[in-house]
């Protein structure tokens, strides 16, 4: 996490001397980051519990304390990307490092989950889609 802060502070230098540089800098600390699909776990008639792995991808080690705070999730995966269905926080949390949403898959098939991710210590938000399969 140091190393982190003093790479954040030389991005941030760079881009005071040069303002082309931001854009680049944001992109590179978003870029550490990996969210990927741990598990969909039917959860119900038309529900699907979906666990996903936050990395930081220079120690591969689960982020915890994150705030997953938009979400979308659509058949897109299945030639239906108008197809959406609600995203809900799970009630039961998985272990630190990963986290669990339940949607509304009123459709069995291949969806889209899109989720942002707000991280501590990190200015830039972490954007990433996963795919996975709906039983119904
Ligand atoms: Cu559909």
């Amino acid at each position: 996490m140091i190393f982190h802060r003093f790479r954040a502070a030389v991005l941030s230098t760079v881009a005071v001397l040069a303002a082309g540089f931001l854009s680049t800098a944001a992109i590179a600390a978003a870029r550490d980051y990996r969210i990927e699909l741990v598990s969909a776990q039917a959860a119900g008639a038309g529900k699907t519990d979906v666990t996903v792995r936050l990395i930081h991808l220079p120690d591969s080690k689960p982020v915890p304390d994150a705030v997953i705070f938009q979400t979308r999730a659509d058949m897109a995966p299945s030639g239906m990307p108008t197809m959406t269905g609600k995203v809900s926080p799970a009630a039961a949390q998985p272990q630190p490092g990963t986290y669990r949403l339940q949607v509304e898959t009123g459709m069995a098939g291949g969806w889209a989950l899109s989720l942002s991710a707000k991280i501590q210590g990190e200015t830039e938000t972490v954007r990433s889609t996963v795919t996975f399969n709906a039983a119904q």
